[in-house]
């Protein structure tokens, strides 16, 4: 029996199975994946005609073989009312992963909800509405009626001001071109509203301000051109863990190719210890820098760069700006912007300086530089990818930070051409397609603070969890906590009474200081513990997606299975609160802001595909992307030829830079000079305690274990959040492994568990973010960067042991992450 999968014996896939072309919505890879369904009643046979593989099952296979799926991608699931057998495993066609999955993504199947196998039965299935001191199960009717009601009193009597979204802008699951079209046209077409924050971040703007102004789109390159290039340069992302496919498909054949890879990172990650293992030691140069101190190592690297005349200067002349400053340096831009000479001037540093800034030695930034630039012993140019995550971007100084890796690619020519790309390896997928944003304005309003202060009445929260991820989560939570109460209460005094009643105790419990909390989700979060009105959402698959990958593919994801309950689309649900705010407007009286509420006549997830997306790519249609397969096409669609969508392998191959809205195509080189910690409060909380809490993520778990804290194969190896330390701090504060240990500063506390790591740095810490059993978000202090971008990683505390390790800690395995590779 398969372990804990209630599984003895899986079905053999029949010949005749229906197929499905999958995109992997958890990470940004957008790894392809077929699935297939059929009758619960039937099985395929090991005859070659019998299963869907055209094979002879009776026969030993080859340890490649194709003709098998692990218990993990299995599952039984409703289609179209009945229940079926469902297989979702990795496609070896797809070009992104060739076939391999992840212990991510190989277990899509497994995180579905099924009444028959039992998994996943945390989904929401019906509309929650607080009432009579619970969440009462109710129609979609009742439970929109009383959100347009509660809203259209609130932003009638005020404005739109006082109501405040949360919302997704990526692709996967929740969001995609249809999700990100629905809620954007309800927030920024019906409405305007200003106080809007990304899941990730508290406030409605841009994670790389920098290289969007100086013209380059973050996502440049094709995922091909790791395995084209000689240097892969990584500065604060850990990609076995967090882009594994990526890594293991492209990456790794790219040091198979004899590439080199530098990477950044205060830590030793798996990504160091995995590539060590591929390539050797020798072709491999880990900068384990001190925290924060990214841009005084890129300023020099740049510095040396540009000294030693390892410039592409045909590149500099033709494509960059050339005439001093073009952007000054103001409140919306953080630093100055213009020619290669203006930004030399201002962000020069020497080796030696950065050195000791950074704490590595100088002949390593010496052959990092000579890695990335130095030209061939033929004279030719050195190609090189830069890719770069959360290290930096949640990191110290972000603008002058991003602004500074961009610099080196531009300098070395390295955007726009084959084995080149300067990348943010990413989140999710990509799926953005809204109305203008120019009205939240730069720098765009911090929401968590605006909620703290006591503003905003009405909050609308859509598939983001931030009890577990935002910054300052302690204070964040009480006040959330203490707002929403203040309404609890009002609905269950006005118990028995009418719905005008209702509404008029509610509205009068906002204007007393309260906070209305309408929750989409698609299980009960941690934040959906404060709302009123619970709202359930089905996921990718459940309903069609598209969204584009860290290359910019595009794919439709199918629908191969009924929505769970009675959950919808995102895209629906906004429609139908579109549609409940036209009626209720009408009805107060508001006819023309009525009005404004028109157009969300959709029936399915393609109609709002059709209305968005496709209204500004008229190339692309579902069936059309049907037709293309999980290879999908990079955007942007250019044209369809011979039944095939045209795209673009990479962006600015001809040299010409647009991001930044310049009509010349110039791009231009950030002049953003080393100044140490920008964010407010993170010099003096790092004075002031022992221990750098580093915070990451882990190959193991998906984002805030949404999907993983009803799984058991992740709850038993880690029933708590685990503490990297180095084994003798372990000592020294008498923890044990497996201890429950506490981490306190002056913002806040949270917990974890002690998991020995030797190669860690000492007084260091590296705790697995967004845990539902601690967060790290509770110790962030509330400073943030210029333009309002959190500095998540960078937080300090001190440690105390709690607890013994309990029966369940005491039983796994304790062994170094590295060894377990
Ligand atoms: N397995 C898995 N994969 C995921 C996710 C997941 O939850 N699980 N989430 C997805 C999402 S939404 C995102 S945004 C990405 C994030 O992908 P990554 O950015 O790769 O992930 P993190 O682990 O958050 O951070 C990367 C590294 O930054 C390092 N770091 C910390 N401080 C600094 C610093 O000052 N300088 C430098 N250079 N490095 C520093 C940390 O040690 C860590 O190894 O992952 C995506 N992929
Ligand atoms: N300390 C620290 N904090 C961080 C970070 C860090 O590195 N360190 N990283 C930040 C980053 S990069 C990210 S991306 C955020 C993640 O922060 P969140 O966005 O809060 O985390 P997720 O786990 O992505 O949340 C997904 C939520 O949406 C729900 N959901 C899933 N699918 C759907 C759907 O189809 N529809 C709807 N309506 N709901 C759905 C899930 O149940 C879950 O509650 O955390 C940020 N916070
Ligand atoms: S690497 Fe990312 S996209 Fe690919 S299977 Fe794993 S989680 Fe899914
Ligand atoms: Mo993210």
């Amino acid at each position: 029996m398969a372990y804990k999968r209630q599984t003895d014996r899986l079905p053999i896939i029949p010949a005749d199975a229906q197929e499905f072309n999958v995109v992997c919505h958890y990470c940004i890879v957008g790894c392809g994946y077929k699935a297939y369904t059929w009758p619960i009643n039937k099985q395929g046979g090991p005859a070659p005609h019998e299963n869907k593989f055209g094979v002879d099952l009776g026969r030993q296979q080859d340890i490649e073989t194709e003709a098998w799926y692990a218990p993990s991608m299995y599952n039984i699931v409703k289609q179209n009312g009945r229940d079926v057998h469902l297989v979702v495993k990795p496609d070896s066609n797809c070009v992104v992963n060739s076939g391999l999955g992840s212990i991510r993504g190989a277990r899509m199947a497994e995180n579905r909800p099924s009444r028959i196998t039992g998994s996943q039965q945390q989904r929401l299935t019906d509309p929650l509405v607080w009432r009579n001191g619970t969440w009462q199960p109710t129609s979609w009717d009742d439970a929109l009626d009383l959100v347009a009601r509660v809203t259209a009193r609130v932003i009638t009597e005020g404005s739109e001001d006082d109501l405040v979204v949360s919302m997704f802008d990526h692709g996967g699951s929740a969001g995609g071109y249809e999700n990100t079209w629905g809620t954007g046209k309800l927030y920024f077409g019906a409405m305007k509203v200003k106080n809007a924050r990304i899941h990730n971040r508290p406030a409605y703007n841009s994670e790389v301000h920098s290289s969007r102004d100086m013209g380059v789109d973050e996502l440049n390159y094709a995922y091909e051109d790791y395995q084209l290039t000689d240097t892969i340069f990584i500065v604060g992302a850990n990609p076995m863990e967090t882009q594994t496919n990526l890594f293991l498909n492209h990456m790794v054949k790219g040091l198979q190719n004899g590439a080199k890879m530098i990477v950044v990172d205060p830590r030793r990650s798996i990504t160091v210890a995995s590539a060590e293992q591929y390539a050797g030691k020798e072709n491999v140069l880990h900068l384990p820098i001190n925290e924060g101190t990214d841009l005084a190592l890129l300023n020099a690297l740049f510095t040396y760069i540009a000294d030693q005349g390892w410039v592409d200067r045909e590149f500099i002349e033709k494509s960059t700006f050339r005439d001093g400053v073009a952007v000054r340096q103001n409140e919306a831009y953080p630093a100055s912007l213009g020619s290669f000479e203006h930004a030399l001037e201002q962000v020069r540093m020497s080796v030696e300086e950065a050195s000791k800034i950074c704490g590595v030695p100088a002949a390593d930034i010496v052959k990092a530089a000579e890695w990335i630039a130095r030209p061939h012993e033929d004279g030719s140019r050195r190609k090189c990818v830069t890719a770069y995550e959360k290290g930096v971007i949640w990191g110290n100084d972000n603008y002058r930070t991003v602004g500074a890796l961009v610099n080196i690619a531009l300098a070395t020519g390295n955007i726009g051409r084959e084995g080149g790309g300067v990348c943010r390896l990413g989140g999710h997928q990509e799926g953005y397609f809204r109305p203008s944003d120019a009205h939240v304005g730069r720098p765009a309003e911090y929401v968590d603070q605006f909620l703290i202060r006591g503003l905003g009445g009405v909050h609308h929260i859509w598939a983001c969890d931030h009890y577990k991820t935002t910054l300052n989560a302690s204070e964040f939570k009480r006040v959330h906590k203490r707002r929403s109460d203040m309404v609890k209460d009002a609905i269950d005094a006005a118990a028995g009474g009418t719905r005008e009643q209702l509404v008029d105790a509610i509205v009068a419990a906002i204007n007393a200081g309260g906070l209305f909390v309408v929750d989409v989700d698609i299980i009960h979060s941690q934040i959906g513990q404060n709302a009123h009105v619970i709202l359930p959402a089905c996921e990718s698959n459940e309903m069609n997606l598209t969204s584009m990958n860290g290359e910019r593919r595009l794919r439709l994801s199918e629908k191969y299975m009924d929505p769970y309950g009675n959950s919808r689309p995102d895209c629906l649900i906004a429609a139908g609160i579109a549609q409940h705010m036209e009626r209720v407007l009408r009805e107060m009286g508001h006819d023309a802001y009525a009005d404004q509420f028109k157009g969300f006549d959709w029936k399915t997830e393609e109609d709002a595909f059709m209305d968005g997306y496709h209204s500004a790519n008229p190339e692309v249609t579902y069936e059309r992307l049907r037709a293309m397969g999980t290879n999908g096409v990079q955007e942007p669609v250019v044209g369809y030829e011979n039944g095939q969508l045209v795209g673009t392998k990479r962006l600015y191959a001809d040299g010409r830079f647009t991001r930044h809205g310049r009509e010349d195509g110039k791009a231009l080189f950030c002049a953003g000079a080393w100044r140490g910690w920008q964010a407010p409060g993170k010099a003096r909380e790092k004075a002031s305690h022992r221990f750098w809490i580093n915070n990451v993520r882990a190959n193991i778990f998906w984002q805030n274990q949404f999907l993983d804290q009803d799984n058991e194969f992740i709850q038993d190896r880690y029933p708590h959040p685990f503490v990297e330390m180095h084994p003798d701090d372990m000592v020294e504060l008498g923890i044990n492994p497996g201890d429950l240990i506490e981490i306190v500063n002056e913002n806040g506390v949270t917990q974890g568990m002690a998991y020995p790591m030797p190669t860690l740095k000492r007084n260091t810490v590296a705790m697995v973010f967004g845990s539902p059993a601690g967060s790290q978000g509770n110790v962030v202090n509330p400073g943030v960067n210029e333009l309002v971008l959190p500095d998540y990683k960078h937080t300090w505390g001190d440690i105390r042991k709690i607890s013994d390790a309990t029966p369940e800690t005491r039983a796994i395995s304790f062994k170094s992450h590295e060894a377990v590779l």
